[in-house]
C-alpha cells in the first residue's frame, strides 16, 4: 500500500428526506466502513466523516407530502438515519448536519472565495415563476404534459412514466404545483461555475492521471461527461430553503444543494476537530484516540498534500464527486482533490429496481426491527453481493443461504467447535502445540498468507473478494478440523489433539482480528469468547494466543433462518408495494349533497348467498340466490372477475332490496349487491363484521 500520511474518507451525505434502504448501504456505507475499519486496524491516521444533507428541494417536497415543515422533516430523518447507521456498525467519527451554522459559514466562505477571485460567472435567464405564490419554481414544482409520451403529470425535471429527463421549458401546458396556475417566465440572475474552463485540467487529472487506478465504471462515466463537452453549471437557486447566497443583491437565493452538500464533508471535519479540541460531543463519536488536537487541525485533512481523500458514493453521485466538487476544490486552490471515488453500481431487489417511493425496498430501520441483534448478517449478505462492477441483486433466499450455509455452517460452526472442544478436553485453556505434522505446517502457512491477501483486496476496493477471503480463513479452520477429527483422536492420542486445538484456536483468534472490518459485532463476540484483547491487523497471520491462556465462555455466533422467516419478508415486501400503489390511486370525488329523505328511500339489507353460479355466456356476471330474510331472490352481480361462485357461496352480503327489477341477458335481477370499488376498478365485497339475521336492515 502506497503510504499516505493521513486519510480523509467520506461517505455520501444522505438526504434527510426519508428512510434509507439497503441499496444505499451497499452503494456507499458498508464499503466505506470496511475500508476505514481496516485503516484503523492498520493504525493509519484516518477521519471518517458523514452527515445529513438537509438542503435542496427534496426536503420541502417531503414536507409538503407529510404536511409539515422542512425543519420537522430534517429533524426526524436525521435522527432516524443516524441511529440506523450506528446500529449497523457504520462507525463514522462524526455524523454531522448541513443545517448547522458551521456548515452555512464554511459554504458561504467557499462561495465567496470563488466569487472574489472572479471564478463565477453571472448570467440572467428566464425561469418559471408562480405569480400567485410569488416564487420561482424549482423543477419539481412544475408539472405538465410530457413532450415524449403525453403523460399529463410529468415533472419539470423528469417524466416518471417514460423515464425521460426533461427541463421545465419542455413541458406542454406547464402548471405550478403550488397554485395550480400556469407559471410565467421571469428573468432571474444566477452564478455559474464555468466547468468548460477546467476541461484541460480534468483531462490531465482524471483521463491521464487515473486511468489505471479508478474503477472502470467511474472512469468511463467521467470520460463520457468530459467528451460530451462541459457546460457552465448554476451554483445558486431561487428557493427559500437552503444556505443564503452571501452577496448583497441575492435576496431569495440560496446555494445549489450540490454546491453546499460536498462542502458538508469539510464542515463535518471542522466540527469534529472543534469537538475534539473542546471535549464537547454533540455530533462526533471519535473511533480512535486522536491525541491532543487543536481546532485548526482539520486543515491537515483537507489541505495537506500528503492527505489521501477518498469519496465513497453510489453511481448516481459520480459526476458530482469526480467533476463538479473537484473543480470547486481545485478552483479554490487550497484544497486537495480526491485521489479515488470507488463508486458502486446499484443493488436491485428481487428482480426489480429498489425504490422507497414505490415501496420496493428494505429500509434500514425495517431490517433492524425485524432482525434485532443481527446487523452482521445484513453486512455479510450485502458485502458478499456488492454491486462493485455491475448492478447486483438482493434476494431473501440468497440472504437465507448466506446466513445458513456460510455464517452458520462455516464461520459459526468452526469457531464453536474449536472452543467447545477446548472446554471439554482442556479445561478451557489453550493447549500446547507439540510436533507439527505436514498438514499443520500447511495450515499455518496458508493462515500466514491470508491477512495480506485480504488487505490487498481491500486496498483495491474489492470488498466482495475481501469478504470471500475472510470466509476462506473460517473454511481453512473448518477443513482442518474435519481432516484431523480431534473428537475421534482424543481417546487414543490426546497430545495430537493439543496441537490441533492450539492451531484451531489460533485461527479463531485470527478471525477475531480479520473479521473486524467486515463483521465488527461478530469479531467482538469472538474476542470476548476467547477472553482476548482486540488486536491490530499487523499482528494477524500467526500465533495470537499463549499456551495456558484461559478462554471465555463459548456461545453460538449465528443461528439458522427457517423458510417461514424468509417467506414473511417476501410477503411483507409485496404488501408494502400494493399498499403504496393503493394509496397513490385517486379517490373518486364526492357526489352532490342529498337530504335525509333521499337516503331513507334506500332499503339496504343483509342477505346470505345460498346459491351461486356463473351466468352462461357472460364473463362478468354471477347469478346469485340470496336469502333476504323475507324471500329468496335472484340477483345478478358483475363480480365474476373478482369472485368465483365458490368464493361467494354462504357469505353475507349487503344489497339494495328496493331497486326496481332490471333485466340483464334475458334474466331479471331483483336487487343489487354493494361493493367497494377503487380507482383501479378492483371490486371487494362489503360484509357485516359478524353475521346477522338475513333481512337485517342497514341504515
Ligand atoms: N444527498 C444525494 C444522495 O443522497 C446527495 C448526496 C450528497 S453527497 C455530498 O444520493
Ligand atoms: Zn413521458
Amino acid at each position: 500500500m502506497k503510504d499516505f500520511k493521513r486519510y480523509t474518507i467520506t461517505a455520501a451525505l444522505p438526504y434527510a428526506n426519508g428512510p434509507k434502504h439497503i441499496g444505499h448501504l451497499a452503494g456507499a456505507y458498508i464499503p466505506s466502513d470496511v475500508y476505514v475499519r481496516y485503516l484503523r486496524s492498520m493504525e493509519r491516521d484516518v477521519v471518517f466523516v458523514c452527515g445529513s444533507d438537509e438542503h435542496g428541494t427534496a426536503i420541502p417536497n417531503q414536507a409538503l407530502k407529510e404536511n409539515t415543515t422542512p425543519q420537522a422533516i430534517i429533524d426526524k430523518y436525521h435522527a432516524q438515519i443516524r441511529d440506523c447507521f450506528s446500529a449497523l456498525g457504520i462507525a463514522f467519527d462524526i455524523y454531522h448536519r448541513t443545517s448547522e451554522k458551521i456548515h452555512h459559514e464554511t459554504s458561504q466562505e467557499f462561495f465567496l472565495q470563488l466569487y472574489n477571485k472572479g471564478l463565477l460567472t453571472e448570467e440572467v435567464s428566464e425561469q418559471y415563476f408562480d405569480e400567485e405564490a410569488g416564487v420561482f419554481l424549482a423543477d419539481r414544482y412544475i408539472i405538465g404534459t410530457c413532450p415524449k409520451c403525453g403523460n399529463p403529470n410529468a415533472y419539470g425535471d423528469q417524466c416518471e412514466k417514460c423515464g425521460s429527463t426533461l427541463s421545465p421549458r419542455e413541458l406542454i401546458n406547464p402548471r405550478s404545483t403550488l397554485s395550480g396556475k400556469a407559471p410565467i417566465l421571469k428573468e432571474t440572475k444566477h452564478w455559474y461555475l464555468p466547468l468548460q474552463q477546467y476541461e484541460p485540467w480534468l483531462r490531465e487529472w482524471i483521463l491521464k492521471g487515473h486511468e489505471d487506478d479508478w474503477k472502470t465504471n467511474v472512469y468511463g462515466q467521467c470520460k463520457s461527461w468530459i467528451e460530451a463537452g462541459l457546460q457552465p453549471r448554476a451554483m445558486t437557486r431561487d428557493l427559500d430553503w437552503g444556505i443564503k447566497v452571501p452577496l448583497p443583491d441575492a435576496d431569495g437565493k440560496v446555494l445549489y444543494v450540490w454546491f453546499d452538500a460536498p462542502i458538508g464533508y469539510i464542515s463535518a471535519t471542522r466540527a469534529l476537530f472543534d469537538e475534539l479540541s473542546s471535549g464537547r460531543k454533540q455530533y462526533s463519536q471519535p473511533q480512535r484516540d486522536f491525541g491532543k488536537v487543536t481546532k485548526e487541525d482539520w486543515l491537515k485533512y483537507w489541505q495537506d498534500k500528503e492527505t489521501r481523500l477518498i469519496h465513497f458514493v453510489g453511481k448516481d453521485n459520480i459526476v458530482f464527486h469526480c467533476i463538479i466538487f473537484p473543480v470547486m476544490l481545485h478552483a479554490h486552490t487550497e484544497y486537495v482533490v480526491p485521489d479515488n471515488v470507488p463508486a458502486n453500481e446499484f443493488m436491485n431487489l428481487e428482480g426489480d429496481k429498489m425504490s422507497t417511493s414505490r415501496g420496493w425496498s428494505i429500509e434500514m430501520h425495517e431490517y433492524l426491527e425485524d432482525f434485532p441483534g443481527k446487523p452482521d448478517v445484513l453486512r455479510y449478505a450485502l458485502l458478499a453481493n456488492l454491486p462493485e462492477t455491475k448492478d447486483s441483486e438482493f434476494t431473501w433466499k440468497d440472504f437465507q443461504a448466506k446466513n445458513n450455509n456460510e455464517l452458520v455452517a462455516i464461520l459459526g460452526n468452526f469457531v464453536n467447535r474449536a472452543l467447545v472442544l477446548t472446554q471439554k478436553y482442556f479445561d478451557n485453556k489453550v493447549p500446547a502445540r507439540l510436533d507439527l505434522s505436514d498438514i499443520d505446517k500447511q495450515v499455518l502457512k496458508n493462515l500466514a498468507a491470508m491477512p495480506g491477501t485480504i488487505a490487498s483486496s481491500i486496498e483495491q476496493f474489492r470488498f466482495r473478494e475481501a469478504t470471500a477471503g475472510l470466509m476462506d480463513v473460517a473454511r481453512l479452520g473448518n477443513k482442518y478440523l474435519a481432516d484431523t477429527e480431534p473428537w475421534k483422536l482424543y481417546k487414543t492420542d490426546p497430545d495430537r489433539v493439543r496441537t490441533v486445538l492450539n492451531i484451531a484456536l489460533q485461527i479463531v483468534a485470527n478471525l477475531g482480528v480479520l473479521a473486524e472490518p467486515f463483521l465488527p459485532f461478530t469479531a467482538a463476540k469472538i474476542n470476548t469468547m476467547l477472553n482476548a484483547p482486540v488486536r491490530k491487523w499487523q499482528r494477524a497471520g500467526g500465533e495470537l494466543l499463549d499456551v495456558g491462556h484461559v478462554l471465555g465462555t463459548p456461545a453460538l455466533l449465528f443461528e439458522k433462518f427457517e423458510d417461514d422467516v424468509i417467506e414473511r419478508q417476501l410477503a411483507k415486501l409485496r404488501k408494502k408495494q400494493t399498499d403504496i400503489e393503493i394509496a397513490k390511486q385517486p379517490v373518486s370525488p364526492l357526489k352532490s349533497e342529498i337530504t335525509y329523505d333521499d337516503f331513507a328511500k334506500l332499503d339496504v339489507r343483509i342477505g346470505t348467498v345460498v346459491a351461486a353460479e356463473r351466468m352462461p355466456k357472460s364473463n362478468k356476471l354471477l347469478k346469485l340466490s340470496v336469502d333476504s330474510g323475507v324471500d329468496k331472490r335472484t340477483i345478478l352481480s358483475g363480480i365474476a372477475q373478482h369472485y368465483s361462485p365458490e368464493d361467494i357461496l354462504g357469505r353475507q352480503v349487503m344489497f339494495v332490496a328496493n331497486l326496481a327489477p332490471r333485466k340483464m341477458m334475458g334474466m331479471e335481477s331483483q336487487g343489487m349487491i354493494l361493493m367497494a370499488e377503487d380507482a383501479g376498478g378492483k371490486l371487494v365485497l362489503v360484509q357485516p363484521v359478524s353475521s346477522v339475521r338475513p333481512g337485517s336492515t342497514v341504515s
